[in-house]
């Protein structure tokens, strides 16, 4: 076996290509393109978990600091070349691995009542990323168990009713609704302080909130404050350029500025006039012109929210 040694304590372990394969399908096209691989070695790497000011408004906690998809990545070609490793490919989150089930089948945690991997070091804040090899790498089973028990916190604190004991829903997930585009404008009603992303299940679970070391790249930086302000005058070139080191870059300038008008429109902090002026900038984007037309409508009083 090999050894890793690394600097920020990063947690790791073997799942083999049949192994996975007795719980998940692997796409063809994938199996062609790397005809090759054995085995997969699997990594949490932590990201921060400390509580910042509260700012009006914030991306979420996966994305305080720089692209965690950059610095993953850079981590592991890194090991992989340590390793001498000769056939090999690297991923993070763009990945064809359901990458919770290749970090469980690692032994690297359980599965949360919140839908996410909790690790007994650093709780769910982790970014799994992945080497995939032609090494054929020793393997023991180690699966951890759900380690939630009778605890039901985060299913009554989220806001859209995304998990409960029916399972996920991801069309009403704040981190779906944020980075996608849905016309289900009561679930946008839910929101209020998340401009991208959601870590409410994350914040609340009491495994959640261990000390540990992580990457400094990952820590809280001022491009995670994100109000009109700092959006009002940009486009989708200036959006991308300002953004290109953050995680959310890739959702683009449209779906930002209607997040930020939704929270401005839930905490009453926007006026009919600004929402117009935007609707009729964007006028030819049908989505985006509807959506403002629902918000409009909310600010009117004719938009009541409703429960989920
Ligand atoms: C698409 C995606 C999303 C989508 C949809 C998620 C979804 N599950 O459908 C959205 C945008 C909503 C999203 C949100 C978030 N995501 Co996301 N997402 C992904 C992505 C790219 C694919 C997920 C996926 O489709 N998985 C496959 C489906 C089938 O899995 P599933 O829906 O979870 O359903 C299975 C499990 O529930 C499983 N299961 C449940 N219980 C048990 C128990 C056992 C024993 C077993 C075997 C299986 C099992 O059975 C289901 C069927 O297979 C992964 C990266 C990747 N390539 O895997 C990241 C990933 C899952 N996301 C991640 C994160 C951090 C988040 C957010 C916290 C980000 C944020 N702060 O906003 C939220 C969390 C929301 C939540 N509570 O789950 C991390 C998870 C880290 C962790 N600790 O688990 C990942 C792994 C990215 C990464 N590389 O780190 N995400
Ligand atoms: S991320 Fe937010 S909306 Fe999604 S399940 Fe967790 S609390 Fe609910
Ligand atoms: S809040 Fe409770 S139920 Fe939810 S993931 Fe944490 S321990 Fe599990």
């Amino acid at each position: 076996m090999f050894n890793i040694n690394y600097t920020f304590g990063v947690d790791y372990g073997i799942v083999p290509i049949s192994e996975y394969l007795k719980y998940q399908e692997i796409d063809e096209k994938y199996k062609e393109k790397y005809p090759w691989m054995r085995s997969v070695i699997v990594f949490v790497f932590p990201f921060s978990n400390k509580p910042v000011k509260r700012e009006r408004y914030l991306s979420a906690r996966f994305a305080y600091g720089e692209d965690y998809h950059i610095v993953v990545k850079e981590k592991l070609e890194k090991i992989a070349e340590e390793l001498n490793l000769q056939n090999y490919t690297t991923l993070t989150d763009v990945s064809f691995f359901d990458e919770k089930l290749l970090a469980y089948l690692a032994g690297l945690g359980g599965y949360g009542k919140n839908n996410l991997i909790i690790t007994p070091k650093y709780g769910t804040n982790v970014a799994i990323g992945e080497i995939v090899t032609d090494l054929v790498l020793d393997y023991t089973k180690n699966l951890h168990e759900s380690p939630c028990g009778d605890c039901d916190i985060c299913l009554r604190a989220c806001p859209t009713k995304a998990i409960s004991t029916e399972g996920f829903t991801r069309t009403n997930c704040i981190s779906y609704l944020t980075q996608y585009i849905s016309d289900e404008y009561h679930l946008y009603d839910r929101i209020f302080t998340q401009a991208v992303g959601c870590d409410i299940c994350q914040i609340v679970c009491p495994l959640n909130k261990k000390e540990y070391d992580y990457d400094p790249r990952f820590d809280f930086n001022y491009k995670s404050i994100i109000n009109l302000n700092v959006i009002r005058n940009m486009d989708k070139h200036s959006y991308k350029e300002y953004y290109k080191t953050k995680s959310f870059h890739w959702i683009g300038y449209l779906k930002m500025l209607r997040n930020i008008l939704t929270l401005d429109t839930n905490n009453k902090n926007i006026t009919i006039e600004e929402l117009k002026y935007f609707q009729i900038k964007y006028k030819s984007v049908q989505w985006f012109y509807n959506h403002i037309e629902y918000l409009k409508g909310k600010l009117n009083g004719n938009n009541k929210s409703s429960s989920v």
